[in-house]
């Protein structure tokens, strides 16, 4: 598939896997629009890559219904790259806070389902048009598997992963793809800092004495997964640093 003109919106576009996926279509060839809530981190990013920078919150209803909108009047939408997302705090189910699980819910879970619920009209017409159109969706190794600390956030990212499931489901047929990726432990700037409330000591050590996954391994991932002929869909990709074999079993150096 050719991505000559073809044009991709990126959410939680500001940094981590988000900006890294902008970067990789940029360079191949996509017009991107690159979302989050902080308008002001994109800009470096919109200058670097000529991406359009777009101030979104994937938790605003209103937000989102103007950025489809707003897609709609300027060219359509064939590739929507769902990233917004997040993980506060690591404690068991019986410490758990409800507002912590609220907010994953909240921006993982009903963050993907607004968004693609409004840019999908877009989809299936670009789809109908050039032959097919993407939704993508960088769940986690959370999405398939539990571990100590991990409910809130395995349980949001299970939900997103049924999400993408059943939608695959229904647009069986149509010419939209729906693919998840699968991340496990990939060094951002943000995602552990957020985790641990801005404990920087904590979050690096969960990628310390191996060496983890960077977010453009992540980005090469989409940018490979949106690029398999028309009737090829990756329906869900794992992706683990090598000395991972799962969220709990990392192999350190020392
Ligand atoms: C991040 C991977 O292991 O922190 O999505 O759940 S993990």
């Amino acid at each position: 598939m050719s991505t000559a003109e073809r044009r991709a919106l990126v959410t939680g576009a500001s940094s981590g896997i988000g900006a890294a996926t902008v970067r990789r279509l940029m360079a191949d060839g996509w017009d991107v629009v690159a979302a989050a809530r902080r308008k002001e981190r994109l800009t470096a990013l919109a200058a670097e890559t000529g991406a359009e920078a777009y101030a979104l919150d994937v938790t605003d209803d209103d937000g989102v219904a103007r950025l489809a909108q707003h897609l709609a009047a300027t060219g359509g939408l064939d590739a929507v790259v769902n990233n917004a997302g997040g993980a506060l705090g690591l404690d068991r189910v019986e410490d758990s806070d409800v507002a912590g699980w609220r907010w994953m819910y909240e921006v993982n879970v009903l963050g993907t389902l607004r968004v693609t619920q409004a840019v999908l009209p877009l989809l299936r017409a670009a789809g109908a048009e050039r032959g097919v159109a993407d939704v993508v969706t960088i769940t986690s190794t959370a999405a398939h598997g539990a571990y100590e600390g991990g409910a809130g956030y395995t349980a949001a990212k299970h939900g997103e992963h049924m999400l993408s499931q059943t939608l695959r489901w229904e647009t069986a047929g149509e010419p939209v793809r729906v693919i998840e990726i699968s991340p496990g432990a990939v060094a951002t700037e943000e995602f552990s800092l957020v985790r641990f409330g801005g404990d920087a000591a904590r979050a690096a050590q969960v990628y310390e004495g191996y060496t983890p996954l960077s977010a453009q391994d992540v980005a090469d991932a989409v940018a490979w997964a949106v690029t398999r002929p028309d009737h090829v869909n990756i329906d869900q990709l794992t992706i683990r640093p090598r000395a991972q074999a799962h969220n709990s079993k990392i192999v350190r150096a020392g």
